[in-house]
């Protein structure tokens, strides 16, 4: 008996917004994802805070073309097969589907797209494990609606979800409702397309449209019980436990606090009702959450059937605000650990704080989880021969991959698969740069757009081959 399942399901991840390109190829619909740049006005416009709601000439918007996989995915998918990928993540692009978010009609166009996509995963015995929403509104549902502010939504999203579920039934059972739902709170408008009013109370507004895709997750998980009989629905959290800076209890309360922000997605979708804590906290922020009388028992009756998360980094805290210097993580701010070393972009490194979130998520929630992101962020150099020597990713992830197991052999955890994230280079969420690398597959794209779009292998390639060979037993 090996240390791992025997059908467990290895493989790497992507999204949409950050790798297919062709923006407005096949009647696509322009998205929220679409319209944030590269450049220093990136991040006023992914918090919500600089008003961007179409593209300018000023602007570079790394997104439209990215690596291209609208017209290079069968040559990517193949290399993944090669490295004998078992589950491939990627996520629909919802105006691929719906241009504008409430057309009446669905895009066939993009429905092809994705089930040419799919059918290709499929030929080489590769389980695609598709992210509903991984980031993207429609642009037309924030101008028009105010994106998930408002209730209307929830239809919207809804029947978005039938007909991928009616047309992908049978050929797809592992699906998330929101990629990294309690991003909407750090990022609201590149999370979630919330754009705020000058003056109004943003964390009322940022809870409200939270409830709406609880709701709309919970909705969608019924949705998908009911058509697809063996599917398997998961959540998905941008997780990494917070450390206490120092064992005063008051920094030991202040890092509970912290993950009970993350944490209370999750609870809802996962335990089915808002925890008391949360209760407690909108009543003394005077937060009044607009709910439907039917929304309780949505909440509880369509709780999820997987726990997924995102693992870069575990987060440090302090009561006191003066403690230490702070470092970036995710979107997360954290303070730095002086245990940890850290990647070129401040994100810190630590392998057993993977198995201590798992440990802490399968603890709190007992269900199987599934790793769908985890990875090293690096600036790469082909060498003079053209060769990728990636050692640094490799050790990354080989630590990483022995705390996961260690948290399956020896701590028991239920874990389903682990996808690397960005198994092939693409664009970055949080910086839209081309040179913060996580691939296995190296795309010749530069931060500026040039560049050949020509894919080759890096050392890690052959190296993670290995490892899904031997089961994450051969990790040298
Ligand atoms: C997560 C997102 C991904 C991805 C990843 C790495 O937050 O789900 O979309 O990009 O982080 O982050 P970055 O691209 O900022 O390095």
């Amino acid at each position: 008996m090996g240390k791992l399942p025997e059908n467990f399901l290895w493989g790497g991840a992507t999204a949409a917004n950050q790798c297919e390109g062709g923006f407005q190829e096949g009647k696509r619909g322009i998205a929220n994802v679409d319209v944030i740049p590269a450049g220093e006005d990136r991040f006023p416009v992914a918090l919500g805070k600089l008003r961007m709601t179409a593209c300018d000439e000023k602007h570079f918007y790394p997104s439209h073309e990215a690596i291209d996989m609208y017209h290079h995915y069968k040559e990517d998918i193949k290399m993944f097969a090669e490295m004998g990928f078992k589950c491939y993540r990627f996520s629909i692009a919802w105006s691929r589907i719906f241009p504008n978010g409430d057309d009446v009609q669905a895009n066939e166009d993009g429905l092809k797209f994705y089930e040419d996509l799919i059918d290709e995963c499929l030929n080489y015995g590769i389980e695609p494990l598709v992210t509903i929403c991984h980031f993207d509104v429609p642009m037309h549902l924030v101008t028009e609606y105010g994106s998930w502010r408002n209730r209307r939504m929830v239809d919207f999203y809804l029947k978005y979800c039938e007909v991928i579920f009616r047309r992908f039934a049978g050929k797809v059972k592992y699906w998330l409702t929101f990629n990294e739902i309690n991003m909407l709170l750090h990022m609201p408008f590149m999370g979630a397309g919330l754009l705020f009013e000058e003056g109004e109370n943003e964390e009322a507004v940022k809870y409200q449209a939270a409830h709406h895709e609880l709701v709309a997750s919970a909705l969608a998980t019924k949705l998908a019980h009911e058509l697809i009989p063996d599917a398997m629905i998961g959540c998905m959290l941008a997780a990494g436990n917070t450390y206490a800076n120092t064992c005063a209890p008051e920094d030991v309360w202040k890092s509970m606090e912290k993950d009970r922000e993350n944490y209370f997605f999750i609870d809802v979708q996962s335990r089915g009702e808002y925890p008391a804590y949360a209760k407690k906290m909108f009543e003394r922020k005077e937060i009044n959450i607009l709910m439907e009388p039917e929304d309780e028992k949505i909440l509880r009756e369509n709780t999820v059937d997987f726990i997924s998360f995102s693992y870069y980094s575990s987060r440090l805290t302090s009561a006191d605000l003066e403690a230490g210097e702070k470092t970036s993580g995710n979107a997360f701010a954290t303070l730095k650990n002086p245990y940890l070393k850290a990647s070129e972009w401040g994100w810190q490194i630590d392998p057993l704080g993977l198995r201590i979130t798992m440990n802490a998520l399968y603890d709190r929630y007992q269900k199987p989880l599934f790793i769908v992101e985890n990875g090293l962020g690096a600036v790469d150099m082909p060498a003079a021969d053209g060769t990728i020597q990636d050692g640094y990713r490799i050790e990354y992830l080989r630590e990483h991959i022995k705390a996961m197991v260690d948290a399956v052999d020896i701590d028991g955890v239920e874990l389903l698969g682990y996808t690397a994230w960005g198994c092939i280079d693409l664009v970055s969420a949080s910086t839209g740069e081309l040179k913060k690398r996580y691939g296995f597959i190296y795309v010749d794209k530069e931060d500026d757009g040039k560049g050949t779009l020509q894919r080759s292998k890096k050392a890690s390639f052959d190296w993670y081959q290995k490892v899904i060979a031997s089961n994450g037993e051969d990790l040298d």
